[in-house]
């Protein structure tokens, strides 16, 4: 894992751990040989740790942290490399993260490839960079910086590295000529002044200051989120004490982050994420053995919010695309529209005027579909109407290439049934992007009975292409991301019983979620909900009124049917489950005595007699339902595992990243106690079917070695 050689009086030690060259316990044990080992050897004058392959270690293994681990640990190692009697320089390219960097800060001399990138992204973990990288960075940056890159985790380039003081020098070309050409020109210099623990940090005095602005900032950027915050107090010691006891400080607060909740959610997401990409088929296909064609051209067709949207993921990526749109005036201003986002992300220096201009350039409207014939792919972004989305395809089945593909961007309905209308039912699959489409960075792609792997492998690939996190489901009412989602329909029915929408917004905001619930009821228009509702009251031959209380045996609220009656529509009329001062466009929702009246006054025609409703039962009914949907979904084979529903979450609808998702959730809260709450549910609410105990969960609390692996989380150590 680290390969020895003395070439030129030098000790090369070549770390060879694909793919990140992560500081796995074989790296960490044949650094701290291959050190001493030099150190002893006389024909050696110095040392130089480089990585094999495409990068300098990219941090310690992230596995090994779910494990017991094994010495020697990285403080040791590194104190190896800072005590030894030879220079030892970090040769760095690629991504020098993590325990990566921290073994170049051990270094006496750092040297970085043009294009190498470094930083500490443990945060991103839950943790703090725990092998001294608080108290040795601010050594070489100051204060302020080191804050910076600690509590964001961003990573820096080589140049910027050399500014801050981190590298002493980038070079270009052989990397591991060029650090023997540096090191044979400070051979000889003395060692000492090179040792980050003998050196203190230059503007210490102002620590209290720069410790508390950048409290304040944390504080509102990262609310409830504890990473940020210990690696700022790790800093803080590294400013305080000396450095033996700022490096013991830094071990606690790295242990307390270790053992906690939300690092085990951080680090399962890293996996998870991953784990999303990869996908296999029932009939055997995956993504490992199935490649994806090349998308070179693609047509959007409408040229709504959502349309626009795509069709802006796709320019952004350098892939032309036709924007269809029957009404000229609306082509007209999705493609004003266009223009105007692109605009703001050259202000938010998001991106440059020229690559704007390189944008507008390979969109071009139409009117017709007729000009489709050519393009590799095709996404239908019209409303959600299935008799309106068959006709398209069954148009577009006739003009397109036979090889394109079809795509639609419905949010629920099956794509056998659109597919079923076209020739070639194995290129049809569904894009279901999340709006605003160009800022969402969630893609659930979808496969129907007939779509073949080739299509799936594409639109998978598509996704990354475009920068979306691209997550695979099986065609079904909703898919995953709609499907599971009681969030909505629980919080209805627990204002009924007693709650108020500002009290269940309050819960779920304290639990992590960005909004609460009806704060993006009125978002995003109350009239939204309304439609769908309307639609599925029509496909069942019902008329909804306000007195609704059942639909075909199941629990209705007509609540929000009341709103909408009003005229109460949100935001965008000033006035939904909240009030807005749109006089001052304010989009701060206001409590309104009204609703409440309004609420009151249902429940007492419905004679639902209210009751006090704890913040626990808040998340109990809001998540619950939706987990136990969740597993249902696995049980069914839409989701082909946990993760992939977690990455959903994360990405469609901002389920805080360090709860992992409502499947890690569940799993940290213990699904026995899961699994009892939602039978005690079922029991008190049987008039809503979401209650209903899923199989699989019954079977995973009764009897968990008979589900199959892929069902249950790989990256935990998930409580039963
Ligand atoms: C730390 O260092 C703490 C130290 C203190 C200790 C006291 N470990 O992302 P990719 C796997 S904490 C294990 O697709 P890219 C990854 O799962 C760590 N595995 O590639 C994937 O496996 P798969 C601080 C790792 O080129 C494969 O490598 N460091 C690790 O798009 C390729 O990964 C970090 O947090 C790891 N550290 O991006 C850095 N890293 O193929 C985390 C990657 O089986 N890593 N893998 O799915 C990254 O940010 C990115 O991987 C990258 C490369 C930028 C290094």
């Amino acid at each position: 894992m680290v390969d020895y050689r003395v070439e030129d009086q030098f000790a090369i030690l070549e770390i060879n751990n694909p793919p990140v060259n992560a500081l796995s316990l074989h790296v960490r044990e044949g650094l701290l040989n291959g050190v001493l080992r030099a150190s002893a050897d006389n024909n050696v004058k110095a040392i130089i740790l480089i990585g094999k392959g495409k990068t300098f270690p990219s941090g310690a293994d992230i596995k090994e942290f779910s494990r017991p681990g094994k010495a020697p640990w990285l403080p040791e190692v590194g104190h190896t490399i800072e005590s030894s009697n030879k220079p030892v320089f970090s040769a760095l390219h690629g991504t020098a993260l993590g325990g990566g960097l921290e073994i170049a800060l051990f270094s006496h001399y750092r040297i970085a490839e043009k294009t190498a990138k470094v930083g500490f992204p443990e945060v991103h973990l839950g943790l703090l960079p725990g092998a001294e990288g608080t108290i040795r960075l601010p050594r070489l940056t100051g204060l302020v910086i080191a804050m910076e890159m600690i509590t964001s985790g961003r990573q820096v380039s080589a140049k910027e590295a050399l500014k801050f003081g981190i590298v002493d020098k980038v070079v270009e070309g052989n990397l591991l000529k060029e650090t023997k050409a540096f090191a044979k020109s400070v051979l000889g210099q003395p060692l000492e002044p090179r040792k980050l623990s003998l050196c203190g940090v230059k503007d210490a005095d102002q620590v209290d200051k720069y410790y508390e602005a950048a409290l304040k900032e944390l504080l509102k950027k990262y609310r409830g989120v504890i990473a940020p915050v210990s690696c700022l107090k790790s800093i803080r010691g590294s400013a305080q004490l000396p450095y033996k006891e700022a490096a013991e400080l830094e071990r606690t607060l790295f242990s307390e982050l270790m053992s906690g909740a939300q690092s085990a959610a951080l680090r399962y997401s890293f996996f998870a994420e991953r784990a999303a990409s990869r996908w296999n088929l029932p009939n055997g296909a995956s993504s490992a053995n199935s490649k994806p064609l090349t998308i070179k051209s693609a047509a959007v067709i409408g040229a709504g919010t959502m349309g626009s949207g795509i069709a802006i993921c796709l320019i952004r990526s350098g892939i032309p695309v036709i924007l269809v749109e029957q009404n000229e005036k609306m082509l007209e201003n999705a493609l004003r529209n266009i223009g105007y986002i692109l605009q703001g992300s050259v202000k938010l220096g998001r991106m440059t005027v020229d690559q704007r201009s390189d944008c507008l350039r390979i969109l071009q409207g139409a009117a017709s579909i007729e000009k489709l014939k050519d393009v590799d792919i095709v996404i239908e972004a019209v409303y959600e109407n299935l008799k309106l989305k068959q006709e398209i395809f069954e148009k577009l089945d006739k003009i397109c290439k036979p090889t394109a593909l079809l795509c639609s961007n419905t949010s629920t309905l099956d794509i056998d049934l659109i597919a079923s209308v076209t020739s070639k039912p194995d290129r049809v699959a569904g894009t279901h992007f999340f709006a605003p489409a160009y800022i969402m960075k969630l893609l659930e792609n979808i496969y129907g009975s007939k779509t073949s792997p080739i299509t799936v492998a594409t639109i998978m690939d598509l996704g990354k292409k475009i920068g979306k996190i691209s997550v695979l489901s099986k065609t079904c009412d909703g898919f995953i991301a709609n499907r599971m989602n009681k969030i909505g329909t629980e919080a209805a029915f627990l204002v009924e019983e007693g709650a108020l929408p500002h009290d269940i917004d309050q819960v779920l905001e304290d639990f992590g979620m960005p909004m609460g619930v009806f704060k993006v009821s009125d978002l995003s228009g109350i009239d939204i909900g309304w439609s769908i509702r309307q639609e599925m009251a029509k496909k069942q031959g019902i008329t909804l009124t306000l007195e609704t209380h059942y639909v075909s045996g199941e629990r209705y609220s007509s609540l929000a049917d009341r709103l909408y009656n009003l005229g109460r529509l949100g935001l965008k009329t000033g006035k939904g489950w909240y009030r807005y001062n749109n006089a001052s466009n304010s989009r701060k929702p206001i409590i309104d005595p009204d609703v409440t009246d309004m609420i009151l006054n249902h429940c007492e025609k419905l004679r639902i007699k209210r009751r006090q409703i704890s913040p626990q039962e808040i998340i109990e009914r809001c998540l619950y339902a939706t987990v136990n949907e969740g597993f249902k979904i696995l049980e069914e084979g839409v989701a082909e595992k946990p993760e992939d529903i977690d990455i959903v979450w994360q990405y469609g609808f901002s389920f805080p990243r360090y709860r992992g998702g409502p499947m890690f959730y569940a799993s940290q809260v213990g699904l026995k106690k899961v699994y009892e709450r939602i039978c005690y549910y079922h029991e008190s609410f049987p008039y809503s079917k979401h209650w209903l105990p899923s199989d699989l969960l019954k079977k995973l609390v009764s009897h968990p070695n008979e589900v199959p692996i892929n069902l249950w989380m790989n990256y935990t150590n998930s409580k039963l």
